[in-house]
C-alpha cells in the first residue's frame, strides 16, 4: 500500500447524548492527538479528520485505514465505528487512553491496537502498513522522545468550529504518581514525563495565529528548567495563556512569576482534597502540607485565575466534604471549579485497590465519567455521595456564590474578570449554544481574550499576612498581617515605574521599616527600575538598599524587631 486513505476519528463521548451534553465544552479544544499522530503520514496520503463532539460523523464513506481514540466514556461508541468501518473492509486502528487500560477488550474491535503514547509506535505502524505485513498491537516502550516531532496537521483541524483552537502540548505526563490518575498506566514501559525541546515548543507557538493559547500539559511547570526557558522564550510574544500545575509547583521559587510574565491568565489546579488523610492515601504527597490558601494568594496576586480541581467521595470525605469545600472555593475566589465524584479507572492503582476490596460496582464504562458513582465509598452512601456532588455544582455557580467569590479579590478589575469568567463558562449557555448553532465560534475569541487581559493584580490588603512571603519565593517567619506586603504587592503587580516620592508616600502609610520591606519586595518583585534611586529611601535597620541586591533575588531581611523577620531563599 503507498498511496493511504485515512480517516482520524474522535468519537463523541457517551454524554453526547445524555442530560449532561454541553455543546460549548465539546467545543473548546480540537483533536490535538489525532492531528500529532496524521503528521507521520506521507505528503501523498489523504487524510481527514472528524470529531463527532462538532459534527456529525460521515459513515457512508470508504477510507482504506480508520484511526480511532477511544476515551472510557466514548469506548462503546469507538467500537461501534470500529465494527462499521471494518465490515465496510477499512483497517481499524484503535489508541488512547481506555484502549492502553484494556486493550483485550479493545482488540475485539480492531486490526491493530496501540498501548501508550503513538509517536514511536504509529510511525512504524505506518511503514508496516505500506510492507503489507501490520502488527496486530504496538506498545510504546523505551525510546520516548518528542525530538523532531513533524508538525502538527493543524490544517486537518476545522479551526472555526472551536472556542479554542490553539490548544497545545509542549510536555508528555507529569513528574508526579498520584493513584488515581490515568498517566503511570498510560506509560507503563518507558519514561513518563519528557519535553519538547524548547525551540521546537516555541516554533510551534510561534505557528499558531492569534493571541490566546491553551496549554494541555498535565503540569506545565512539572520540568522547571524546561518551563523557565520556554517562559523566557515567550517572554514579548504577546501572548495570554491558560494552563495546569500543582499545588506544590506554584508555592516553589519563582516559575510562576515567569509565567504570568510570560502571559500567564488561568491556571488549572488539582486542589483535589482539603483533607490531608486522603492526599496520603492517594499518593498525591505533592500537596501534602502545602498552604493551599498561599497558592491561591500568590496566583491572584499574580492577576492569574484559578480553576480548581475537587475529587469528592476519597476514604476520609464524610457528609460534610462538599459544604467545607465550596466554602473554601468561594472564599478564596477560585473562578471555575470542577468537581469530580471519585472515579477508578481501569490501570490505576485506585481501580487495583477498589477491586480487591471488592467496591467496583460496576463496569459500565460509560458510567466512569466523573458524575456516577461505580464504587462503595468508605463514609458516605453512594446516594450522599452523588447528591453531595450535584449540590456543590449548584451552590459554586449560583449567582450569590459567584458574586461572592468576585468579591474576594482587592481590584474591581480582577473582581469583573472572575465574574464573568465564570458566568460565561457556567451560565450563558443558551447564547452558547446559539453562538455554536451560529457557527461564530471565533467571533468569541476577542472576548475571551478580553477577559484574560492582564489585571494589575493588585492583592487585597485584608488577606496579607507576613507569611505571604513564601507565596514570593522566600521564607519568612514569625508575624502576623502586614501591611507592608500590600505595599508591596501594589508596587510590584502595579506594572508602572515606581518612583522615589512614592517610598515617601508609602512611609506614610505604613511606617519606616516596613516602608522599606515594602519597597525591597517590590524591588525582589519586579515591580522596580532603574528610576528609583535606591538611596532616597535608606533608613535605620531595614535592609531597603535595593542598589546593592543583584538582579535576580538574594535578599536577607534581619532584626526588623519581633514583627516579622524575612530570609529570602531563592535566586
Ligand atoms: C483536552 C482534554 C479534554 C477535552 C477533550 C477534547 C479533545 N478534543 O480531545 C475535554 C474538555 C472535552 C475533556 C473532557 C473530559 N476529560 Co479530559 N482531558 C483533556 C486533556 C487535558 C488533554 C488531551 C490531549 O489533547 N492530550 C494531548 C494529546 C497529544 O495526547 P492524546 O490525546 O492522549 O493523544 C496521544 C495518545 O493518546 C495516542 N493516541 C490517541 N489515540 C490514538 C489512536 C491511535 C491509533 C494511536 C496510534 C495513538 C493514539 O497518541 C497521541 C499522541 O501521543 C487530557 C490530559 C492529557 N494530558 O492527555 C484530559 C483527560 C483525557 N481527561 C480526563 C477526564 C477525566 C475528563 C472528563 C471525564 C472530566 C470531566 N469530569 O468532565 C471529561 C470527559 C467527559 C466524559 N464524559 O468522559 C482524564 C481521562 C482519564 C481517563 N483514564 O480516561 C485526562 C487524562 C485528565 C487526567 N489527568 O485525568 N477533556
Ligand atoms: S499531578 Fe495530576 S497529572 Fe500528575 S500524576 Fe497527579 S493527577 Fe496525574
Amino acid at each position: 500500500m503507498n498511496r493511504v486513505r485515512v480517516k482520524f476519528i474522535l468519537p463523541a463521548l457517551t454524554e453526547a447524548t445524555g442530560p449532561y451534553w454541553r455543546p460549548i465544552k465539546y467545543s473548546l479544544f480540537p483533536p490535538l492527538g489525532l492531528a500529532t499522530l496524521a503528521a507521520y503520514l506521507s505528503p501523498d496520503d489523504e487524510a481527514v479528520i472528524e470529531d463527532e463532539h462538532v459534527a456529525p460523523i460521515d459513515v457512508a464513506d470508504r477510507p482504506e485505514v480508520v484511526v480511532i481514540q477511544v476515551y472510557i466514556t466514548s469506548a462503546r461508541r469507538a467500537y461501534a465505528l470500529a465494527d462499521h468501518y471494518r465490515a465496510r473492509g477499512a483497517f481499524v486502528a484503535l489508541g488512547g487512553l481506555h484502549v492502553t487500560a484494556l486493550p483485550d477488550e479493545a482488540a475485539a474491535h480492531a486490526d491493530a491496537i496501540f498501548l501508550g503514547p503513538g509517536e514511536q509506535t504509529f510511525p512504524r505502524f505506518l511503514a508496516d502498513l505500506r510492507a503489507g505485513c501490520a502488527a496486530r498491537r504496538y506498545a510504546s516502550t523505551s525510546g520516548r522522545t518528542l525530538a523532531r516531532l513533524p508538525p502538527i496537521r493543524r490544517d486537518l483541524i476545522r479551526r472555526r468550529a472551536y472556542l479554542v483552537p490553539n490548544s497545545i502540548v509542549v510536555t508528555r505526563g507529569c513528574p508526579q504518581h498520584c493513584d488515581f490518575c490515568y498517566k503511570d498506566a498510560f506509560f507503563e514501559g518507558g519514561r513518563s514525563f519528557y519535553t519538547q525541546r524548547v525551540d521546537d515548543a516555541l516554533a510551534e507557538i510561534a505557528r499558531l495565529p492569534g493571541r490566546h493559547l491553551y496549554f494541555l500539559d498535565d503540569h506545565l511547570l512539572g520540568d522547571p528548567r524546561f518551563a523557565a526557558t520556554l517562559f523566557e522564550g515567550m517572554r514579548g510574544m504577546g501572548r495570554l495563556f491558560q494552563g495546569a500545575a500543582t499545588v506544590d509547583s506554584i508555592l516553589r521559587g519563582t516559575l510562576i512569576e515567569r509565567a504570568a510574565e510570560a502571559g500567564l491568565r488561568s491556571l488549572f489546579v488539582g486542589f483535589e482534597t482539603l483533607t490531608p488523610a486522603n492526599l496520603a492515601s492517594s499518593n498525591k504527597r505533592q500537596n501534602l502540607g502545602r498552604d493551599y490558601a498561599a497558592v491561591t494568594r500568590r496566583l491572584h496576586d499574580l492577576g492569574i485565575m484559578i480553576n480548581g480541581s475537587f475529587v469528592f467521595g476519597m476514604d476520609d470525605d464524610e457528609d460534610d466534604v462538599f459544604r467545607r469545600t465550596v466554602d473554601w472555593a468561594i472564599e478564596q475566589g477560585i473562578t471555575t471549579a470542577t468537581f469530580h465524584i471519585q472515579t477508578p479507572y481501569p490501570g490505576t492503582r485506585l481501580f487495583a485497590r477498589m477491586e480487591a476490596q471488592g467496591r467496583i460496582v460496576t463496569r459500565d464504562w460509560d458510567r466512569y465519567d466523573t458524575r456516577h458513582v461505580v464504587y462503595q465509598p468508605a463514609r458516605l452512601t453512594p446516594r450522599a455521595l452523588k447528591d453531595g456532588y450535584d449540590w456543590a455544582y449548584r451552590e459554586f455557580y449560583r449567582w450569590p456564590s459567584i458574586a461572592r467569590g468576585s468579591l474576594a479579590h482587592g481590584t474591581i478589575k480582577h473582581q469583573a474578570k472572575h465574574f464573568f469568567y465564570a458566568a460565561g463558562w457556567k451560565k450563558l449557555e443558551p447564547l452558547w449554544d446559539a453562538v455554536i448553532t451560529l457557527k461564530q465560534l471565533p467571533a468569541m475569541t476577542p472576548v475571551l481574550e478580553a477577559v484574560l487581559s492582564k489585571v494589575s493584580g493588585k492583592s487585597d490588603r485584608r488577606q496579607l499576612r507576613a507569611d505571604d512571603g513564601e507565596a514570593y519565593g522566600c521564607r519568612t517567619t514569625g508575624g502576623d498581617d502586614d501591611p507592608a506586603l500590600g505595599v508591596a504587592v501594589d508596587a510590584a503587580r502595579g506594572g508602572k515605574v515606581f518612583q522615589a516620592h512614592d517610598v515617601a508616600a508609602r512611609r506614610r502609610d505604613v511606617g519606616g521599616e516596613n516602608a522599606d520591606i515594602a519597597v525591597d519586595r517590590a524591588f525582589h518583585s519586579g515591580g522596580f527600575n532603574r528610576h528609583v534611586e535606591p538611596h532616597r529611601f535608606h533608613s535605620g535597620s531595614a535592609a531597603g538598599d535595593a542598589d546593592r541586591h543583584p538582579p535576580r533575588c538574594r535578599l536577607r531581611f534581619h532584626g526588623l524587631g519581633t514583627r516579622w523577620r524575612a530570609e529570602d531563599k531563592c535566586g
